[in-house]
């Protein structure tokens, strides 16, 4: 498989709650269109798609994903990713154990893990996570039960231990704060609210790409 994880990488996370009273499926395509780089759906709360409703959605973001080229993943349902053929599936710590999922999904799909500390991540990675997601950096309104915002010591830390997986911070990302996130070492932001509550989702993308460039130097 090519490199996934290029820098800067700007991945999407949105859930039919999240659409900002906007269609959904436009958001995603717009964010597609926009240069997203990988796209997580994750329904969650009141008024979640379930059942037959929730695959069918599934279906459609896979669609347009696989119309972009952009790897598609599925929060927490590993049931969810394997009936509708994911890229890939995204666990925090309290769901299913992390070397279970992995048995479960093969080699081939995608395995994020989200992790609060180095030991957590030594146990994510060898369990076989293919990236890790680590936050809330910033404060947010996106997840009911977020922990206290704890910046980007973390992802420096978990990077400086184990170079080589990729990083994504997590949790109140916007451009403007995103220059810490990268200065941390981490491969991408991941975002929902910046991006799916955007006037311009595309202008905002660039945005968090040109974030990086102060970083390169
Ligand atoms: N995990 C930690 S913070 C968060 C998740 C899913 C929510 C991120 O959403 P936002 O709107 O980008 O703060
Ligand atoms: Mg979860």
């Amino acid at each position: 498989m090519c490199n996934l994880f290029n820098k800067p990488s700007v991945y999407f996370i949105m859930g039919t709650q999240n659409a900002s009273g906007k269609d959904p499926l436009k958001v995603l395509e717009e964010a597609l269109k926009g240069g997203i780089t990988h796209f997580q759906l994750r329904e969650k709360g009141t008024g979640a798609l379930r059942g037959q409703n929730l695959v069918e959605f599934a279906e459609k973001c896979q669609e347009l994903c696989t119309q972009y080229q952009i790897p598609f993943l599925i929060n927490d349902d590993v049931d969810l990713a394997l009936a509708v053929g994911a890229d890939g599936i995204h666990i925090g710590q309290e769901d299913m154990d992390c070397g279970q999922v992995r048995a479960l999904i093969g080699k081939e799909k995608m395995l994020g893990v989200s992790v609060h500390s180095l030991e957590e991540a030594r146990i994510a990675i060898d369990a076989g996570a293919d990236y890790l997601g680590m936050g809330p950096v910033y404060g947010t309104r996106s997840k009911a039960d977020a922990k206290r915002p704890a910046g980007t010591v973390g992802i420096e830390e978990v990077i400086g231990q184990f170079p080589h997986i990729p990083v994504f911070g997590i949790g109140g990302i916007t451009p403007q704060n995103a220059p810490a996130v990268w200065q941390a070492g981490a491969s991408g932001v991941a975002v929902i609210s910046a991006l799916s509550g955007a006037d311009d989702i595309a202008l905002q993308i660039a945005h968090f790409k040109n974030s990086y460039k102060g970083v390169l130097i």
